[in-house]
């Protein structure tokens, strides 16, 4: 097993509230280094990058383009040296610096495919955007779409193509990213077909889906995804998600998967948690979980077939 490496990526100034620029802090008080290395697996803390609020003058845009490059670097530095990244956030604008980075490390074996769990779609452009706010933007940034300072990290663009992204658990969504998302033909598991299928049979299509043709791919899981009753602390919440412990099961032993290439935990808002700290605890168990447990059959997963076969 890899090295994982913690990056933290700290940045609030894309969403509409700042909170979520101190949850990488927040899990770093958790102990996670030390916890993944008494269990054997090997661990360190990676790069802290810091959002530059100086530059809100300018906008929130102008904040997530500074700050892109820079996680982006530490992101491909990571994987460049054969490291496992777990990018700590963040408002979920952070992905696109992720992202950016491990598809420029991988590109020269090939594609990087992404599952992509939210109670939203986060698929806007500045211009389909009402509210302007950059954490709304990734995925249609890694697609290839919107701001081309986001869109052309490391000088080439479509950092995943839409056939190798899922959605999986959206439930609150704007025409005009959803319009985007069915022109590209991105596959989306809205939160009534996850509730009828079960988060098992969704993860294996889902992983069916980012491993063919790819070199490696990751999984970016928004908080919000989760139901709000198991993870309070959110800036975004959305009734009607997916039960904690249903991502917890289809998490476990993620790292372990055929071609995990990384994996992105953000939207924690520590001042939105309640007092005995629910949702930061949970964080830290989803950790544990994609890099500590065992990965876990689901039904017709190829993944699994093939690590059985080796
Ligand atoms: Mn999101």
């Amino acid at each position: 097993m890899k090295t994982v490496e913690f990056i933290s990526a700290e940045i609030g100034e894309g969403a509409q509230q700042m909170g979520c620029k101190f949850g990488p802090a927040r899990l770093r008080a958790m102990g996670l280094v030390a916890r993944l290395r008494t269990a054997g697996q090997p661990a360190q803390w990676g790069p802290t990058v810091t959002a530059h609020d100086e530059l809100l003058e300018a906008g929130k845009l102008a904040v997530v383009q500074g700050f892109t490059p820079e996680l982006a670097d530490a992101s491909h530095a990571a994987t460049a040296a054969d490291r496992f990244p777990v990018v700590l956030g963040g408002d979920h604008s952070c992905a696109i610096g992720t992202w950016s980075g491990i598809a420029q490390a991988l590109k020269p074996q090939g594609a990087l495919g992404l599952i992509w769990i939210d109670a939203h779609l986060d698929s806007h452009t500045p211009d389909t955007s009402e509210s302007g706010a950059p954490h709304g933007m990734p995925l249609a940034a890694l697609l290839g779409h919107g701001d081309a300072q986001l869109t052309d990290v490391f000088g080439w663009r479509g950092k995943l193509a839409p056939e190798q992204v899922v959605v999986i658990g959206a439930r609150s969504y704007e025409p005009g990213e959803q319009a985007l998302l069915q022109r590209l033909g991105v596959r989306v598991m809205y939160m009534p077909e996850v509730l009828e299928r079960g988060i098992a049979a969704c993860m294996a299509e889902a992983l069916e889906r980012v491993c063919a043709g790819t070199a490696g791919w990751g999984v970016t899981l928004d908080l919000d995804a989760i139901d709000p009753a198991d993870a309070p602390g959110v800036g975004s919440p959305e009734a009607g998600g997916i039960p904690a412990a249903d991502v917890l099961a289809a998490l476990s032993g993620l790292a372990k998967r055929p071609g995990c290439a990384g994996f992105e935990l953000v939207e924690l808002n520590p001042s939105l948690d309640d007092s005995v700290h629910t949702s930061a605890k949970l964080c830290r168990s989803l950790i544990e979980a994609v890099a500590l447990a065992p990965a876990v059959e689901l039904a017709g997963d190829p993944a699994t077939a093939l690590a059985r076969a080796a």
